[in-house]
């Protein structure tokens, strides 16, 4: 028998029983000391797993590649185990525990051999917050380790409190032999357990992050009556020195990381605006005895796509990445340094690209297509408090109170820039019709478009009907609910061209936000909800069309039937158990929208 540095019954029990299935040749604990990091380091180094790039330029940072058919989410490869089929839901792939526990244990068998096997306690949210939850990964990766390390409390101080909650996530991480046809990443809420084999990318493999975090978490939620949303939280400091906070769920790859840390502009700067990043990614909620919704955000670290980060879309993050960085599948320069397209400067004349082999602009494939030097979804791990906008708040037990719910997605038509829900029913609605063009950090066809609800689609653990169900329930939980908005940053004119300049100017429509939160102002009434008077967004510094912004906050009366008729799709598919109030918010839509402009 090992010699474990916990007394945790369960604990050792669990990983005495992986260790036999995968039959590492040492188990290694992580403690979460700075020591023990710097050893991890040097052996990727020497593995060749890591690269250690300019000491000078990029203190403490890194550059992993992943195999080149494991780059994103594999979602076809995600599944929910549940007992029955109903409580995974359509917006899963389901399989019975029993299916998925003897379809992968053959390939978890054995294949940490030779491997050392790391275990990782870690927190998911300040350690001992009642908002927290824990889990221990195992793992035959380095890189994981070193990434949860960045993304999660980790180490001593959690197996303590695991040694008083007597409770944990148990996720089971082993590369296997990396290939794709032996990947799976199961979920099995109803044992609290994750199993994920055969990845190495992020997404998959970080199983705080999306398994854990979102997938996992929304199943515990809805039973404990809190919320796990996909949703970045930032405090928004107003010029009289108050900072109110939000939270926002896009689809991934919506600039959601961007918005979460945005340098207000100019023109609004000079009113003394300023951003505290909470989170970028995940935002756990509860109601508190206030009656209102306070937040966390349960990671420490950041998961941000690398393409088309630079100095304009967000400066914050390119000051975050210089230091204590893992950067995976970008292009090394010939100075040890890293690129991505979009990425600040000129474009190096030539290096190392994302598979590996020597690059320079405007090189083809055998397809005449060009080479790219970073994956389009090449990655950075860094620790929030890198970040200049952190929030002084982010270790607070208690979180932070949520004053509104922003919901947003890509759409070149229909959504107008912003508008607000008639009350939190009809929030739940809109947040429930939400629809986005994909992006690079899925797999599929780029640019089509799919219904992703809350941008929870890939990640709700459950039956999404309930998950509907579970938000209309919060509602009446709070005495001061959130009010709900919607925003679209991305709709274009007749040429394809984006109407509204984004990045930081996304602040200006925040501001109308959080005046309509505090009845500062009032709004024009539309089928779809309120949208603001045009003289109530402050264009200080912005030139913009009157032309332009009032297409942008144009409700397109066909436009919006048409989108009716893939909500009425999307709601069929859950059959008899999409509650009737969504149904109910549905027929008044319509009949709002036929009455409109006749
Ligand atoms: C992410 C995602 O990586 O949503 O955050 O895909
Ligand atoms: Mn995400």
């Amino acid at each position: 028998m090992e010699n474990f540095p916990t007394t945790n019954k369960k604990l050792i029990d669990w990983v005495n029983k992986m260790n036999k299935l995968c039959g590492p040749e040492r188990i290694v604990w992580i403690d979460g000391s700075e020591e023990q990091k710097l050893t991890l380091e040097k052996e990727c180094v020497v593995s060749g797993e890591l690269l250690r790039l300019n000491k000078d330029k990029l203190p403490g940072c890194f550059l992993h590649r992943t195999t080149q058919d494991d780059v994103s989410r594999t979602e076809h490869l995600t599944f929910i185990c549940t007992k029955k089929k109903r409580d995974a839901g359509p917006n899963n792939n389901w399989m019975s525990p029993d299916k998925a526990y003897r379809k992968a244990r053959p390939i978890f068998k054995g294949a940490m051999a030779g491997r050392t096997m790391y275990v990782i306690p870690f927190s998911m949210g300040p350690v001992g917050s009642p908002f927290s939850k824990i889990g221990v990964e195992l793992t035959d990766s380095r890189y994981v380790v070193l990434n949860m390390l960045i993304m999660a409390h980790c180490g001593e101080a959690v197996l303590r409190q695991i040694e008083k909650e007597d409770d944990f996530t148990k996720c089971l991480h082993s590369k296997a032999q990396l290939d794709i046809n032996k990947r799976l990443i199961l979920h099995f809420p109803e044992d609290n357990t994750i199993w994920s084999v055969g990845s190495g990318y992020g997404g998959n493999v970080l199983l705080g992050k999306k398994c854990l975090s979102l997938r996992i978490a929304s199943y515990v939620a809805r039973k404990e009556k809190w919320m796990a949303e996909h949703m970045l939280i930032m405090g928004i400091e107003e010029p009289n020195g108050h900072v109110e906070y939000i939270a926002a769920a896009f689809p991934s790859a919506c600039g959601k990381t961007n918005l979460a840390m945005l340098v207000p502009p100019e023109g609004l700067k000079q009113k003394g605006y300023r951003i505290w990043t909470v989170g970028d990614d995940i935002s756990w909620m509860r109601v508190d005895s206030d009656g209102s919704l306070w937040a966390v955000n349960p990671e420490t670290g950041f998961f941000g796509v690398a393409p088309g980060t630079n100095s304009k879309s967000n400066p914050n993050m390119v000051e975050a990445i210089k230091g204590n960085t893992i950067y995976t599948n970008v292009l090394l320069k010939p100075d040890n340094t890293v690129w991505w397209e979009g990425a600040d400067g000129e474009v190096p004349n030539q290096g190392i690209d994302w598979k590996g082999n020597p690059w320079k602009p405007n090189l083809k494939d055998m397809q005449g297509m060009i080479i790219k030097g970073a994956h389009a979804n090449a990655r950075f791990t860094a620790p929030i408090v890198n970040c200049p906008s952190a929030s002084f708040r982010l270790e607070q037990h208690h979180g932070v109170p949520i004053s509104a719910i922003i919901f947003g997605g890509r759409r070149e038509h229909v959504a107008p820039l912003v508008y607000e829900s008639f009350s939190w029913q009809h929030g739940v609605f809109v947040g429930a019709t939400m629809g986005s063009e994909l992006t690079a950090a899925q797999v599929g066809k780029i640019g089509q478009v799919r219904r992703d609800p809350m941008a929870m689609l890939p990640f709700c653990g459950y039956n999404m009907a309930d998950y509907f169900k579970h938000w209309l329930n919060m509602g009446k939980l709070m005495a001061k609910p959130p009010k709900i908005f919607h925003v679209n940053w991305f709709k274009t004119d007749e040429h394809g061209k984006f109407l509204w300049p984004g990045f930081c100017e996304n602040l200006r429509i925040l501001e109308w936000i959080l005046d309509r939160c505090n009845n500062k102002v009032n709004a024009m009434e539309t089928p779809i909800g309120y949208l603001p008077y045009p003289f109530d967004i402050d264009m200080t510094g912005l030139s913009l069309t009157e032309a332009a912004l009032e297409k942008l906050l144009k409700v397109e009366r066909l436009e919006w039937l048409e989108e009716l008729k893939g909500v009425n799709k999307f709601f069929s598919d859950f059959k008899k158990d999409l509650p009737k109030e969504l149904w109910e918010e549905y027929k008044a839509l319509m009949e709002r929208l036929k009455k409109y402009g006749k």
